[in-house]
């Protein structure tokens, strides 16, 4: 059978399956940039191929998948770290016209191609880690001009790399000073407006909103699930990351991919994520920089079998992060997560998170071939270490 790459003598955590589907003398063929085997060797058909890579014994996983970011964004907010660490709160500088409305003015002030510009350093980081897909929700923008642009930026960024990107229009992620007294005002401008405008211009994969206090209220996150759901685009939500609005219940009552944060879950949320296959997406970064307390009921979303994603959140407020590696490290140390689970957690679980499970985040027959070559000697390693790279070499669609 004629190939046009092979990777041999490769140890595989193939991800299908629950123990991380491990291989010791493992194979793994391509043509035209999709997976045609991923096996042990002895069971491989006789492969022709163009071109035969030797791995030496290295891990292959699959490429990595960071399934929750705010890449794109203008700016930064050391300052307000420095007023954190003189004691001010999050939800304080918010509401005194700092927190994501500051990153709103810099971002409304950025053109399309500034915004790629600042974006690409943190796209390369995530890169160099292995990874071959990644998340970037819109947010900042928070007019119909600016989030399209946001979002245009975002689709930018996988054609100046070799990623693949999936966008995910948040124009429901802070109330913007034009609408300050007017929350419903602003919603009805996001189902109405831009919402449509970004499904016209084929720029949103996905709907996301904050539902939150200092957010938008569960009444008017369904109003845009609504929306989304008459168009057809699947939802996700910023569900309970600071108080329990119920948002993973009404998320999963939406058939959501993926509800994220989660540290105020309460057991009827795990439940309805649960009865709905909604992932659970976990983000250790925004826990550890914000020093939150409450850990997410990881021991109930385990019992109930809610698929566990994990994600950096890169964003200028609360995750300035572009590890997804060191995730991996917090999810274990911070979360209690298991190697199996963290690592499942950027792969398996980041692809269904997506809505993309039949075409990555396995090392199986028919995906995309989207590999992270590991010089390790353990699946463990990727989780032990605190800001080491081991990568190799990376492979996106065959490449
Ligand atoms: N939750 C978060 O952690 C980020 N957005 C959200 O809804 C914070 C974004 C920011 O502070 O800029
Ligand atoms: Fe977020």
């Amino acid at each position: 059978m004629r190939c046009d790459r092979l990777w041999r003598h490769a140890r595989l955590a193939t991800m299908a399956g629950p123990d991380m589907g491990l291989i010791e003398d493992g194979l793994i063929a391509a043509i035209d940039g999709r997976i045609a085997y991923a096996g042990p060797a002895a069971d491989a058909p006789a492969f022709d191929a163009a071109e035969r890579i030797d791995c030496e014994g290295r891990w292959i996983t699959p490429g990595l998948i960071d399934c929750h970011t705010h890449i794109v964004h203008a700016g930064n907010r050391a300052h307000e770290f420095e007023l954190r660490l003189e004691g001010a709160s999050y939800e304080e500088i918010a509401r005194a016209g700092g927190g994501i409305v500051s990153t709103m003015r810099a971002t409304r002030a950025a053109s399309e191609a500034e915004l790629v510009a600042a974006a690409l350093p943190r796209v390369d980081a995530l890169i160099a880690e292995g990874v071959t897909t990644i998340e970037v929700k819109s947010g900042y923008g928070l007019d119909t001009a600016n989030e399209l642009k946001m979002l245009r930026a975002a689709r930018r960024l996988g054609t100046e790399r070799p990623v693949s990107i999936a966008t995910t229009f948040l124009g429901a992620h802070a109330l913007p000073p034009e609408y300050a007294d007017d929350a419903d005002g602003y919603i009805a401008l996001v189902a109405g407006e831009m919402l449509p405008a970004a499904i016209r211009d084929g720029l949103a994969d996905a709907l996301d909103a904050f539902c939150e206090g200092i957010g938008f209220s569960a009444e008017q996150t369904e109003k845009l699930f609504e929306a989304a759901t008459r168009a057809n685009l699947p939802v996700k939500l910023h569900a309970e990351q600071l108080s329990n609005q119920h948002g993973a219940a009404l998320a999963a009552r939406y058939g959501a991919l993926s509800a994220d944060h989660l540290e105020y879950l309460d057991e009827a949320g795990v439940a309805a994520m649960a009865k709905a296959g909604t992932v659970a997406t976990l983000l250790p970064g925004a826990f550890y920089f914000m020093r939150e307390t409450r850990l997410p009921p990881i021991a109930a979303l385990r019992a109930a079998g809610v698929p566990i994603a994990l994600a950096t959140d890169c964003n200028p407020g609360t995750s300035p992060l572009t590890s997804l590696l060191l995730v991996l490290n917090m999810g274990a140390t911070l979360f209690h997560l298991t190697v199996a689970e963290c690592l499942a957690g950027v792969t398996r679980n980041a692809a269904r998170a997506l809505g993309r499970a039949d075409e990555i985040g396995t090392l199986e027959a028919g995906k995309r071939c989207d590999l992270a070559i590991w010089d390790i000697e353990r699946p463990a390693e990727l989780v032990y270490r605190m800001g080491a790279n081991p990568l190799h070499a990376r492979i996106w669609s065959g490449q």
